[in-house]
């Protein structure tokens, strides 16, 4: 197939809240995700991807080839083949890329269906991961769509994973003799390491009659062979082959008689299983697996009554998760965002982090402390409960000091230190988390939560120690301004500003240096007074008013050095840079405006009632922002500057090189209602919105359904292209930016906020929001043309002044009414 020039390469089908891809050769594999508790996978519109259970580097369990081409080769893979005439191929276009008829492929919330035909036979998979179950299925329905029978044959292919995909992906030597499999009453058990210091398996089962199997990679596919011309299929008979080292896979061969419209369900069943030790062989001694506990599990899946109500609960699990939250407004864009997938991407977030995607490997990161904070900010809303788990999780890796390992794995929930400590954004992140949770709970009982450092037993404090702690690490920590140290970044993990060296030329850089130095950042000082105003509110709550009272007054005098050393004229500096000089300032040539502390700044509330805020969004305006986003910085810079760090040493418009770095664009949105602008904020937000980008599909590139990373600045010549789908706190700040400053129903501590600031044209819109057990049903209306806010509200009626709504009572369904009064645009 070859591609022709279009613009779109699918269509979203809102009310299945799926989106509809309708020809495989996608400019790049557009993915979707199976499993939301502990069992994922990666699946993309042809079938490729790979599955983990928790951990995708420590519990891989299917195999992935870096850098590979194109990048999603390796998944779960069908081929169909006619034994009358040895044609055979694969319904999911990959990996033989034989022509099909017809193709079309579903990416639905937490499920995907491929389905295709060719010469007459139709193919339809699904994938899915069952609630509360550690095994993915494949439900496969062939048709025979000809007036003749036709004798076909079908055979699964997964390569497994040697279980730690870091070491599986450079350890040949050993791992070429480790791969153990059992085949037995026709379930393929992959058991490699299964009789050293882990005891877990795999399981990948079929609903019918086996013809054959296949768990030797290279029996199956021939020698000089690749998965687009597996012998087996070209020959139509599996080899029964059994792995004993090499690259251990499994594969089904069925046979399937069709007469002329006859359907037929095929059920694969791929899983995880761990014993418990004591059960660890059967019988003990002996190196046979146990499998007897997971047997029922299997022939239950394998079921298709099973199937389907396991679908229809997946489904029904969706609908509650994001029926406490709909908007109708006028644009359609939004609508499908904040209803559907902007929210879904916020739960994928929120579930990998920064671990596994088409971009991310996998085996680079764990979670993030600071990115897991700032995803459940998006997310909270909607598992509530779980955010509460992760930020406990999150607080128990942080150190006594108030420091932080940047991040953790998720297996372990210990901290790692791959990539080091001394972020020092990072334990601000946390405040901000926790303030997000209690804004929308009220449960203040997480505060009192034991919590330990860095794991240690026997070391908890209450969880509220920890964000006395977290402040606390700034304010120890300021520069020769006043103003926060940088450690070795700040939320600009590319900015190292501590890099210093005494040979030109040469980068010398340690973690000690890095977090001693004497680089100041803004972007944590507008930061720590957002958190400290945050934290100042939740001692409130506590009834601590002398804290509170002195948590403001340290905002107040961060704001003051922020005004004092922070403003350049026109728009917030950046940073000083080890020396002392100014980063992000008119005296540089380069970098002189950057994006992040004109956001954080004004999120904190620097420069709302001097002027400032409204002169550095007008700077941004003026400077940063593009027909495509806001980029990150201007001009960008073009060489390599040791002072500076890895900022300096991409491509002029490529990522934190001005490139348009998505996660920062909603601040400015939101600063942007903070002065009132509806109009600018809403316009931005559009900018970098998925679904409005989807008319350029051929330029943008990525998936036109969630958010990318990043979208090439103006200095690219990519300009437009999109890249690092999936995995990025886009999805959470956009979602906050929408919905709770732009659309304005915002929760704080003490209750929901009722405050849009929309654009002039709209008239209105109307949103249902559970929050704290009742359900506000809520309507905005606005003439069309004028600007303004709202200035009371119609409580079931009756009037109350001012913007918050009173707290009602669980399982009140309550109605409000606001209209936004003001001046004509
Ligand atoms: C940035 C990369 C950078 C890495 C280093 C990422 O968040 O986007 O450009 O290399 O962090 O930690
Ligand atoms: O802030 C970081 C984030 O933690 C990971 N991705 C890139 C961002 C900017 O450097």
């Amino acid at each position: 197939m070859m591609r022709r020039y279009q613009v779109r390469f699918g269509h979203f089908d809102d009310a299945r809240r799926e989106y509809v891809i309708d020809r495989p050769d996608t400019p790049l594999p557009w993915i979707n995700y199976l499993g939301s508790e502990a069992y994922f996978g990666l699946v993309s519109n042809t079938a490729g991807g790979y599955s983990f259970y928790r951990d995708a580097r420590l519990r891989r369990l299917t195999r992935y080839r870096y850098n590979n081409a194109p990048f999603d080769l390796g998944g779960r893979y069908l081929y169909v083949r006619d034994d009358a005439t040895g044609d055979y191929w694969t319904p999911s276009w990959q990996p033989t890329q034989r022509d099909l008829d017809e193709y079309e492929c579903r990416h639905g919330l937490s499920y995907t269906t491929i389905a295709s035909a060719r010469g007459g036979i139709r193919a339809e998979t699904l994938f899915f991961v069952p609630l509360g179950e550690t095994l993915e299925v494949w439900r496969v329905r062939v048709t025979n769509e000809r007036d003749t029978a036709a004798d076909l044959s079908l055979f699964s292919s997964v390569e497994f994973c040697l279980w730690d995909a870091q070491d599986d992906a450079t350890n040949f030597q050993r791992n070429f003799s480790t791969g153990q499999v059992e085949v037995a009453d026709g379930v393929i058990y992959h058991k490699t390491e299964y009789r050293e210091r882990r005891d877990h398996f795999a399981y990948f089962a079929c609903s019918e009659p086996l013809a054959g199997f296949d768990t030797q990679r290279d029996t199956f596919l021939g020698a000089y062979r690749g998965w687009d011309r597996p012998a087996a299929v070209e020959r139509g008979a599996a080899f029964d082959s059994v792995a004993h080292g090499w690259a251990p896979m499994g594969s089904h061969h069925v046979k399937l008689a069709l007469e002329p419209g006859e359907t037929r369900e095929v059920v694969f069943v791929l899983g995880y299983a761990e014993n418990p030790r004591a059960e660890k062989f059967d019988p003990p001694g002996s190196q046979t697996l146990n499998k007897r506990h997971v047997r029922p599990t299997i022939e239950r899946w394998l079921r298709p009554e099973t199937v389907a109500e396991g679908f229809a609960a997946l489904g029904a699990h969706w609908e509650r998760l994001l029926g406490g939250f709909q908007v109708a407004t006028p644009d359609t864009d939004t609508d499908r965002m904040v209803n559907i997938w902007n929210a879904y991407q916020c739960m994928v977030t929120f579930n990998m982090s920064r671990s596994a995607s088409f971009y991310e490997s996998g085996i680079g990161r764990g979670m993030g402390f600071r990115d897991s904070n700032q995803d459940l900010v998006g997310f909270v809303h909607i598992i509530p409960e779980r955010a509460r788990e992760r930020i406990l999780d999150i607080a128990a890796t942080q150190m006594d000091t108030g420091g932080a390992y940047h991040q953790y794995q998720p297996l372990t929930k210990r901290g790692n230190n791959d990539i080091g400590q001394g972020f020092n954004d990072d334990p601000l992140w946390l405040i901000l988390g926790v303030a997000a949770y209690l804004k929308e709970t009220g449960d203040t009982s997480i505060l009192d939560e034991p919590v330990p450092f860095d794991n240690v037993p026997g070391s908890e404090v209450p969880l509220y120690e920890h964000l006395r702690r977290s402040l606390n690490y700034t304010r120890e920590r300021l520069g020769p301004h006043g103003l926060p140290l940088i450690g070795r970044a700040d939320w600009n993990d590319c900015l190292n500003l501590n890099c210093f060296s005494d040979t030109p030329g040469e980068p010398f850089q340690t973690t000690e240096n890095a977090t001693g130095g004497s680089a100041e950042s803004v972007f944590i000082a507008g930061q720590f007074v957002l958190a400290a105003k945050e934290l100042a509110g939740i001692a409130d709550l506590r009834g601590l008013g002398d804290e509170a009272a002195e948590y403001r007054a340290a905002a107040e005098k961060m704001t003051g050095t922020v005004t004092e050393h922070g403003w350049d004229g026109g728009w917030f500096r950046r940073a000083y840079d080890f020396h002392g000089r100014p980063v992000g300032s008119g005296e540089n040539d380069e970098g002189q405006i950057f994006i992040e502390p004109q956001g954080m700044c004004v999120l904190g509330g620097v420069g709302l009632d001097d002027g400032l805020a409204v002169r550095a969004l007008d700077s941004v305006a003026e400077r940063l922002a593009t027909p495509h986003g806001i980029v990150l910085q201007q001009p960008a810079y073009s060489d390599y500057r040791i002072e500076l760090g890895e900022i300096s040493s991409y491509p002029p418009g490529y990522k934190e090189n001005a490139g348009i770095f998505c996660h920062t664009n909603p601040w400015i949105m939101i600063a942007e209602t903070m002065v009132g602008n509806g109009d600018r904020a809403f316009d931005y937000y559009r900018r970098i919105n998925p679904s409005v980008r989807e008319a350029i599909s051929e330029v943008h590139r990525c998936e036109p359904y969630v958010y990318p990373q990043m979208i090439a600045g103006r200095d690219a010549p990519t300009h437009g292209e999109a890249k690092n789908s999936w995995l990025t706190g886009t999805a959470a700040w956009n979602f906050v930016a929408i919905t709770q400053w732009i659309l304005g129903i915002r929760p704080e501590l003490t209750g929901l906020r009722i405050d849009p600031v929309l654009p002039a044209a709209w008239s209105g819109f109307r949103a249902t929001r559970a929050y704290r057990g009742a359900t506000y049903e809520i309507t905005v209306q606005k003439p069309a043309g004028v600007t303004g806010r709202v200035t009371h509200l119609l409580v079931d009626g009756e009037r109350v002044d001012g913007t918050l709504l009173p707290v009602a009572p669980a399982g009140a369904v309550v109605r409000v009414e606001a209209v936004v009064t003001g001046p004509a645009d």
